[in-house]
C-alpha cells in the first residue's frame, strides 16, 4: 500500500511557525476543498472511523497533539502516526480507516473533496470487502 504524505509550506521565525496550503489543480491539495471538519476532545482510548468512502478524497492533518490512523485497503493494513501540523495524510476512496491513540487535546483537521453525504460511506467491514471485489471485477 502506498502511503501518501505531503509536507505543507512552512514559514518559521523567532516568533513562531506558520503553515499554509492552497487547493486546486497543480496546488498543494489537488482537489477543490468543499468541506472542512475537525475531530477533537476524543476521550482516552476511544477509536473512531470504522468506515470507507466510495468517492471522497481527504487530507488528514493533526494540527495539535498526535493520533494514529489505521488504513486498510482490503489486503494490507498500515498504521500512520500523525504528530506534525505541517504534514497531511492523503486518504482516498476504497480505504477503510480508523483513528485512535489521540493524545490529550489532539485536534485532527480534515480537508474533504465533497460535501457530506452519508450514501458515500461504507460502514460495515464485510460490505467494504464486497464493494472492493465488485470494483475490481
Ligand atoms: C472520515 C474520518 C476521518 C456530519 O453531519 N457532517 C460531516 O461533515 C461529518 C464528517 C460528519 N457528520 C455527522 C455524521 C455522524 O452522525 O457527524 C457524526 C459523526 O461522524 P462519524 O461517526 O462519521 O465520525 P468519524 O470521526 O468516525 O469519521 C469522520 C468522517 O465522518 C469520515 O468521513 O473519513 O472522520
Amino acid at each position: 500500500m502506498k502511503i501518501e504524505k505531503i509536507e505543507f509550506h512552512r514559514r518559521d521565525n523567532a516568533t513562531g511557525k506558520l503553515t499554509f496550503l492552497e487547493s486546486g489543480m497543480g496546488k498543494d491539495i489537488p482537489f477543490d476543498i468543499r468541506r472542512v471538519y475537525y475531530i477533537y476532545d476524543v476521550a482516552p482510548g476511544e477509536r473512531r472511523g470504522f468506515h470507507a468512502h466510495k468517492k471522497l478524497e481527504q487530507y488528514l492533518i493533526c494540527i495539535h497533539g498526535s493520533c494514529t490512523i489505521l488504513l486498510d485497503d482490503g489486503s494490507k493494513q498500515e498504521n500512520i502516526v500523525l504528530n506534525d501540523p505541517s504534514t497531511g495524510l492523503y486518504v482516498g476512496p476504497g480505504m477503510w480507516r480508523e483513528m485512535y491513540n489521540f493524545s490529550p487535546g489532539a485536534v485532527l483537521l480534515v480537508l474533504a473533496s465533497e460535501y457530506y453525504d452519508e450514501d458515500d460511506y461504507i460502514r460495515d467491514y464485510d460490505m467494504f470487502k464486497s464493494y472492493l471485489k465488485e470494483e475490481n471485477k
